[in-house]
């Protein structure tokens, strides 16, 4: 098939699937145009089957806002016509999926598109009601629509008025690549011998609660020694902080930035915590199970779909710090309870969401939006 994919090339779990899934059908074979404002960060543009078309957005002195829904329609247009795209797969609602309809009916028959909603789509921005008919109607003109769980599937038929079959296509990670590979001089960087290593990665957006990560954190610590990973970037870096300094654990908090060795990070680490306010999937937490890493997490979206309760992690209510703090310790104090948990959580990534697994899911999905 020959594919065009937009995706948001920034940090963040959409662009990521995007990306991630783009590769994986050009080693299948498949032809596959990358549409998008930049190129994706973990794209590897010399791929074969991989091609990238830059989205250019007009300025001229009269557009407060250049026109970027416009910009990526004409691309999508342009795309599609000359490199004869059989569909158009967008990752994320808005504006991705309004620019792909539009070009599909400018085009005028045999262009499909396919709609993945990725979560803060729905859940966020689409929840203002300007935005929500919009969202609803691009939906609805999607020749097919996927949701990466199930819980988001049904919130949005509960939120939008819908009018078309959802279908629920999980997230996945590539069990090679994301395999723990301890190494014990990178271990002792972060943490002496003794103390136990907690991570978060994230975007540091408010749904994070990147405070609440390092609070956990130091409840930890008033029961054992520890120190915690705050791998990424964004508005809530100087929050979390702030906090760490307030509660005297900032000589404990490693503010690591932007990495793209993650997987040697996790590696080294202990537990993952991932307390959001909402998560519709969690694809930071499914990377850290594929790395044996057992989880604390929010009970919320479809985070139970992922982190299996009482195997491959603990799950509590978002505010619920004192009840993080005692599983974070259930999990770290007790070392068979530790191993147990950390082989689950291995096994439930790769035997629930491994790419050879999931990716054929959306093969067999176009065929069938082509038909
Ligand atoms: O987490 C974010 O704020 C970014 C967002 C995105 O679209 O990049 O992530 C969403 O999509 C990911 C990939 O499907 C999911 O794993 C995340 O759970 C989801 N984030 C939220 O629902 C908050």
């Amino acid at each position: 098939m020959r594919i065009g994919i937009t995706c948001y090339p920034s940090y963040g779990g959409s662009g990521v699937v995007g990306t991630e899934l783009g590769m994986e059908l050009a080693r299948r074979g498949h032809s596959v145009h990358f549409i998008c404002y930049d190129a994706p960060f973990r794209l590897d543009r010399t791929q074969t089957n991989v091609f990238y078309h830059e989205v250019n957005v007009p300025n001229y002195p009269l557009f407060k806002h250049p026109p970027y829904l416009l910009a990526l329609t004409a691309k999508m247009l342009e795309t599609a016509r000359y490199q004869s795209l059989d569909l158009l797969h967008v990752h994320y609602a808005i504006p991705h999926a309004s620019s792909a309809c539009l070009a599909r009916d400018i085009i005028g028959g045999g262009l499909k598109v396919v709609t993945t909603l990725h979560g803060t789509d729905i859940t966020l921005v689409a929840s203002d009601p300007s935005f929500r008919d919009v969202v609803a109607h691009a939906i609805n003109e999607s020749d097919g629509v996927t949701a990466v769980s199930e819980n988001l599937r049904q919130e949005t038929l509960r939120s939008f008025p819908i009018s078309t079959d959802l279908v629920t296509i999980p997230n996945f990670v590539d069990p090679g690549v994301w395999v723990r590979r301890p190494d014990p001089a990178s271990r002792a960087r972060f943490a002496p011998e003794g103390e136990k290593i907690l991570i978060h990665v994230s975007n540091f957006r408010p749904v994070k609660q990147a405070g609440m990560v390092v609070r956990i954190l130091a409840g930890v610590n008033r029961r054992l020694p520890g120190r915690l990973l705050m791998v990424g970037d964004g508005p809530d870096v100087g929050l979390a902080r702030e906090v760490a300094r307030e509660l005297g654990v900032d000589d404990r908090v490693h503010f690591l930035g932007r990495q793209e060795q993650v997987v040697e990070i996790l590696s080294q680490a202990d537990l993952f915590l991932l307390p959001s306010e909402r998560e519709s999937f969690g694809l930071a937490a499914l990377e850290a199970m594929a790395c044996s890493v057992p989880v604390v997490a929010s009970r919320t979206g479809g985070l139970p779909e992922v982190v299996v309760e009482g195997e491959a992690g603990y799950l509590l209510d978002p505010q619920d710090l004192a009840g993080m703090v005692e599983a974070a310790v259930a999990v770290l104090a007790d070392p068979p309870t530790h191993a147990r948990m950390a082989e689950a959580a291995r096994r439930v990534a790769v035997t629930r969401f491994p790419t050879e697994k999931i990716v054929p899911l959306y093969e067999a999905f176009y065929r069938q939006v082509m038909r």
